[in-house]
């Protein structure tokens, strides 16, 4: 068992954890074209104090030339009152579809720059929405009925991105390349800008050191319950 950054214990997960099968097309992919599968980064994200931030959302944008791939859809549900998952990230793009799995209706909006939008008053038994997300960016979401219900998409502009494990550590397979590396979590406050970083080409491995203090953990807070969220 590890502990995630609200200190609870959670089993450990690889975040890399590919399929029996998945790992053969890969194998099968490298046989066919070893320049195209590119190389293994290494990102690892440390606070201040040198702890490691599980649950960084980390992106490598490509810089010289864009990948052609299509973004994944995604789903964003609404479950316990919770949004769920607390941070989702999709590539520019992506269409998310939003469910409700509560027997209770659900007013879904996000005020963010990236994405601004409304799913107005919808039960479990309606049509889902589909929302698109064509601008990278933060967007956060809230609920008009559930004032404690808070939720983020990350939208970025690569189809390389996933998030830091109990350890601080991310490993992403891309192509060799150039890439603007980029890392966000909504409990960091040092800014974004300052935080991205250009990787050149066979820089494989990278640490970014956060200058400021973590926010305190989102916390939900209905029926008497309180439960961290990474
Ligand atoms: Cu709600």
């Amino acid at each position: 068992m590890a502990e995630d950054e609200n200190g609870r214990s959670v089993p450990w997960i690889p975040v890399f954890e590919a399929s029996a099968k998945s790992f053969l097309a890969t194998v099968t992919l490298a046989l066919l074209s070893a320049s195209a599968l590119g190389a293994d980064y290494h990102i690892e994200v440390l606070d201040k104090n040198e702890a490691p931030v599980p649950g960084v959302v980390v992106a490598l944008e490509p810089l010289d030339g864009g990948s052609t791939a299509a973004p994944a859809p995604a789903i964003m549900d609404q479950l316990d009152r919770q949004f769920v998952p607390h941070i989702l990230v999709v590539q520019k793009g992506a269409s998310v579809t939003f469910p409700n799995s509560d027997s209770i209706k659900h007013h879904v909006y996000s005020f963010s720059a990236a994405k601004l939008f409304e799913i107005k008053l919808f039960g479990g038994d309606q049509e889902q929405e589909v929302v698109s997300f064509p601008k990278a960016g933060e967007v956060e979401l809230g609920c008009n009925v559930h004032d404690w219900m808070l939720g983020y998409i990350f939208v970025v502009d690569t189809p390389f991105f996933t998030r830091t494990n109990a350890a601080g550590q991310a490993l992403l397979a891309a192509p060799e390349g150039s890439y603007e590396l980029r890392v966000w979590h909504p409990r960091i406050q040092d800014d974004s800008e300052a935080l991205t970083t250009r990787l050149s080409d066979g820089q494989l491995n990278y640490t970014v050191r956060l200058n400021n203090p973590l926010l305190p953990p989102y916390e939900q807070e209905h029926v008497g319950e309180h439960q961290a969220y990474d």
